[in-house]
């Protein structure tokens, strides 16, 4: 069986283009890979979190991925900071990562735009410490949206580059991003990617959105000029963006969509998409709901499973510490 690794940030509650870019496909690779799950809370943290709202988040976050269904018997599902091995790794890692090559990431200049008042560095370092993450379990494969293309490509030149000097210590991961729902994006904004720490909440649809929410914020989503259900990325974003949230919540082409709507104008069109979300969001939801009742529950799973990843994650910190020349640890 081949690894596959991902994480998600405890940011915010998941969107549903964290879902469709994501989420469904760690789902989907647990029926057929080994796949290590993790709630990457260290990576929250190169924005300014409160400390009270950022526990709360990876309770939700982790119930929230629990109440998916990946396939328990080939997934760990962990929370990040509670596996030590990623600081290490990512501190190591970081004296074979160029500074030109950080300087590139197109992520780090809009965070940094975002958060002119706190650009530090684990803003900027925050591609090596992704790259630590997927190189600690032998991941094969890295299932992500578009957004993080360029952070894998990083990830692979790291373990090319280590690899290159010290022989074949780690294994070079491939990206996995979905040929539909790679990228979903803002309601309100059809040229933005759609962003669980949006400001506007009436941007994204939550993952534990309200049926009644997820409707109205479908409904005033922004489309464009004209009348017709046509999907055309170009010309009409916001209605292409709406049919791919729609063909794949419902499991219909684009065509299909296109036929159903043919002249009933966008505001039938806006509500079947919000239903269409509903109900796909629906089940997901009312687990996560049962799972945040019980914190006890989810700690013990957690604590259970950091030491399920430590035990992978481990081995490989060592390999890399022997063959760089750290004498070992007793
Ligand atoms: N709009 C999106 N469409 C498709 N996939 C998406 N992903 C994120 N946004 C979309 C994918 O979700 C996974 C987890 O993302 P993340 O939590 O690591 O953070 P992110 O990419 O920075 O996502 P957000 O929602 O924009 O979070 P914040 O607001 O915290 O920065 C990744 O695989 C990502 O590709």
């Amino acid at each position: 069986m081949k690894t596959a690794f991902s994480g998600i940030q405890p940011t915010a509650i998941p969107t549903i283009g964290n879902y469709l870019g994501a989420l469904r496909n760690w789902v989907a690779l647990s029926k057929t890979h080994r796949c290590v799950y993790s709630v990457v809370d260290m990576h929250a943290i190169t924005v300014r979190q409160d400390p009270e709202n950022l526990r709360k988040r990876v309770r939700e976050v982790y119930a929230l991925i629990l109440a998916c269904e990946p396939d328990p018997e080939n997934t760990v599902l962990y929370v990040q900071s509670h596996v030590a091995a990623h600081a290490e790794l990512s501190w190591i890692l970081s004296n074979y990562t160029m500074f030109g090559e950080l300087n590139r990431m197109t992520q780090f200049k809009d965070k940094s735009a975002k958060h002119a008042d706190n650009i530090n560095a684990g803003l900027f370092t925050y591609p090596v410490l992704q790259a630590a993450d997927i190189l600690l379990y032998d991941a094969d494969v890295v299932p992500i949206g578009e957004d993080q293309k360029q952070h894998l490509e990083l990830a692979r030149d790291i373990a090319l580059r280590f690899n290159g000097i010290y022989g074949n210590v780690f294994v070079v991961p491939e990206p996995m991003i979905p040929k539909t729902g790679a990228r979903i994006m803002s309601l309100l904004d059809p040229a933005r990617k759609m962003d669980k720490s949006d400001p506007n909440p009436g941007g994204y649809i939550s993952m534990l959105d309200s049926r009644d929410a997820v409707i109205t914020k479908c409904r005033r989503a922004v489309t464009d000029s004209g009348s017709d259900v046509r999907y055309d990325p170009v010309e009409k974003p916001g209605v292409s963006n709406l049919m791919t949230i729609y063909a794949i919540c419902t499991g219909k082409t684009l065509e299909e969509t296109e036929s159903d709507f043919a002249g009933s104008g966008y505001g039938a069109f806006k509500t079947a998409v919000g239903e269409a979300a509903d109900a796909l969001l629906d089940p997901i939801r009312r687990r996560a709901q049962t799972l945040i009742q019980s914190p006890t529950h989810l700690d013990r799973l957690m604590a259970r499973e950091a030491e399920r990843a430590h035990a992978v994650a481990d081995p490989v910190l060592r390999r890399v510490r022997e063959v760089i020349g750290l004498l070992p640890r007793k």
